[in-house]
């Protein structure tokens, strides 16, 4: 399923979008504005976007702290999502979920998760439900290549395929698992090999070709819709900034990471549309401006709202 023009244009503005708002946040936190970690999602706005565009609002979502591209990929209020950031009462889960947590029911969003694999087996269980009711939704979930190796990720790949769910694994593999190589991790050349064990189909991509990530995930939305169970999707990509803000990135050379910037996601995209679509140069930059003016607003929007009440510091909490 190859995306056409109009596709094309509305998936570069998402993926231009995220850069922005990723990029403003990192300011907004050198500047001490925003509290708590941040993981910046840099780099691998393809993953996000190829997955999510092929989904539809009502299909379930799950992904970890690197998750914000995937949840404005897939339509999260970008105002309330700056206001969490910033910790106010307008974000998404009033100022007290902050990074990790965006959650948003109605867009699918069942929640970023902190916890290394556990946005999988929540997804599954969105999956099962999905296939219960009957009503032809999917579950998609994104982790990191580091969340392989969590026992509970190949429990769910054993049920996810016994029971045949209507689950889509997309593996963001970054190379990078915090400060660990992959190298150093696992014997394994192929993740999507370990799911091949499952008896899982499985396969793996070019993560930074959204065009690529979109096809695959149609395809296995197809297939999980049709009953045929789920897909392992290995997505190779490359983050462009730290684990976190602080990293001090001495697990990698600058030569490798500028040499990961000759494949920018956002670059590719933008040299197929002027090539093969011929959108202007103008165009193009257009786009970059708009979207970072959209942030402007968003941080605007935040900025003008209040602080949760410290009356309110108990409630919307489980305990
Ligand atoms: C169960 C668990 N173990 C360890 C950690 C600490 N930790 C946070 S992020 C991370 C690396 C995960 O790497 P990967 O899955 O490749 O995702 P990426 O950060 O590259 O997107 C680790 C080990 C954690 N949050 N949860
Ligand atoms: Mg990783």
């Amino acid at each position: 399923m190859t995306p056409n023009k109009e596709l094309l244009e509305r998936m570069y503005e998402r993926m231009c979008l995220i850069r922005a708002f990723e990029e403003r946040l990192m300011e907004l936190y050198k500047g001490g504005e925003i509290r708590g970690s941040l993981h910046p999602c840099i780099g691998q706005e393809a993953t996000a976007v190829g997955s999510t565009f092929a989904l539809n609002q009502d299909d379930y979502l799950t992904c970890t702290y690197r998750g914000h591209g995937a949840a404005i990929a897939k339509g999260i209020d970008v105002n309330a999502a700056m206001a969490e950031m910033l910790g106010r009462r307008t974000g998404i889960s009033k100022g007290k979920g902050g990074s990790m947590h965006w959650t948003d029911p109605t867009i699918g969003l069942i929640g970023e998760n902190a916890i290394v694999g556990a946005g999988v087996p929540i997804a599954a269980g969105a999956a099962l439900s999905a296939q219960l009711d009957g009503q032809g939704r999917v579950a998609l979930t994104i982790f990191g290549d580091g969340a392989i190796h969590q026992g509970v990720v190949g429990e769910t790949l054993n049920l996810a395929q016994l029971w045949k769910l209507p689950l889509i694994l997309l593996c963001e593999n970054n190379l990078y698992a915090e400060m660990t190589s992959l190298a150093e991790s696992t014997p394994l050349k192929k993740l999507s090999d370990r799911a091949k064990g499952y008896g899982i189909k499985a396969i793996t991509i070019d993560g930074n070709d959204v065009c690529e990530v979109f096809d695959t995930i149609a395809k296995a939305a197809a297939r999980a819709r049709a009953g045929d169970g789920p897909t392992f999707i290995e997505a190779m990509t490359y983050r462009f900034a730290g684990h976190m803000i602080g990293d001090p990135e001495t697990y990698r050379t600058r030569e490798e990471v500028a040499e990961a910037r000759k494949r920018d996601p956002i670059l590719l995209l933008r040299n197929h549309l002027a090539e093969k679509y011929a959108v202007s140069e103008t165009a193009l930059n257009d786009v970059v401006v708009n979207t970072n003016r959209r942030v402007d607003e968003a941080v605007a929007f935040a900025k003008n709202s209040p602080l949760p009440d410290p009356s309110e510091v108990l409630t919307d909490i489980w305990a």
